[in-house]
C-alpha cells in the first residue's frame, strides 16, 4: 500500500495513528502542500479532490478521505479493533470524528487559508486568527459532547482507543498549531494526553514526520 502524505496534514495525521496502531507500514509518498503539489496533473489522477491523504492498494484502487480510510484499514485488519460493534455505538464513535473530520478541520486547510489571503487580503496572523477560531468552536463542541455522555470514559468512547480518539488526538494537535489552548477543555485534554502518551501514536505527530520544523 502506498500513502500520499505531507508532515503537517491532520488528516493524514489520523491515518497514520490508525496504521500504527494496526501495525501497519506503508510506503509514503510526500506531496509538498506548502508548495502546492497537491494541484499538480499527477496528483489530480489519484484525487481530484486534490486534498491528502489517499491510500492507493497493491491492486491500484485508491481510497480517500480519512475515514473512509481508517474504517477500512480496521474492516481489513480487525485487530486491534478500532470501533465498537453495536450500530449505536458505532453511529457515536462516527459523529464524534466528523465533529473535526467534517465540520472543523475543512475550514482550516491550506486552500482555505489561501483563498482567505487571495479574496479577502487575511494576512498571516488573520488566517491563523481563523483556523483557531473554528478549532475552538470544535474543541467546545467536543468537550460537551464528552462530558454529557455517560458512554465517555478513559477514552471517548469507553476506555478504549477508537477512531473518535484518534480525530480527537488530531483535533488537538490541530488547536496547538494554530496556537490555541486546551485549557477551556480538560476532558478533551485529558484524554489527549493519555493518547499522546502511546508511543505509536506520538511517533505519528506531524512535527515528527519528515521535513517537519524542529518544535
Ligand atoms: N475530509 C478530508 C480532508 C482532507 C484535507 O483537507 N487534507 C488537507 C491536508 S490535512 C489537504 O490536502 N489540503 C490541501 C489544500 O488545502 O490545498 C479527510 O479527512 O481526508
Amino acid at each position: 500500500m502506498k500513502l500520499f502524505t505531507f508532515w503537517r496534514s491532520l488528516a493524514t495525521f489520523r491515518v497514520r495513528m490508525a496504521l500504527a496502531l494496526k501495525g501497519l507500514t506503508v510506503e509514503t509518498v510526500t506531496v509538498d502542500l506548502m508548495a502546492g503539489h497537491q494541484r499538480d496533473p499527477a496528483f489530480h489522477a489519484i484525487n481530484p479532490q486534490m486534498l491528502i491523504p489517499a491510500l492507493v492498494d497493491d491492486d491500484g484502487d485508491i481510497c480517500t478521505q480519512s475515514l473512509a480510510i481508517m474504517e477500512y484499514l480496521d474492516e481489513l485488519h480487525p485487530e486491534p479493533p478500532l470501533m465498537p460493534r453495536a450500530p449505536r455505538e458505532r453511529a457515536r464513535v462516527r459523529s464524534l470524528c466528523l465533529i473535526t473530520v467534517a465540520d472543523s478541520h475543512p475550514l482550516v486547510g491550506p486552500r482555505v487559508r489561501e483563498h482567505l489571503q487571495h479574496a479577502f487580503g487575511a494576512t498571516e496572523e488573520q488566517k491563523l486568527d481563523w483556523g483557531r477560531h473554528w478549532l475552538i468552536v470544535g474543541l467546545d463542541a467536543y468537550e460537551t459532547a464528552l462530558t454529557r455522555s455517560s458512554a465517555t470514559g478513559q477514552y471517548c468512547h469507553g476506555d478504549t482507543l477508537t477512531l473518535a480518539d484518534l480525530c480527537l488526538t488530531s483535533h488537538c494537535v490541530g488547536v496547538q498549531l494554530f496556537k490555541g489552548s486546551l485549557a477551556s477543555a480538560p476532558r478533551v485534554a485529558g484524554i489527549f494526553e493519555r493518547c499522546m502518551s502511546d508511543a505509536r501514536i506520538a511517533a505519528a505527530h506531524p512535527l515528527r514526520q519528515p521535513g517537519a520544523p524542529a518544535a
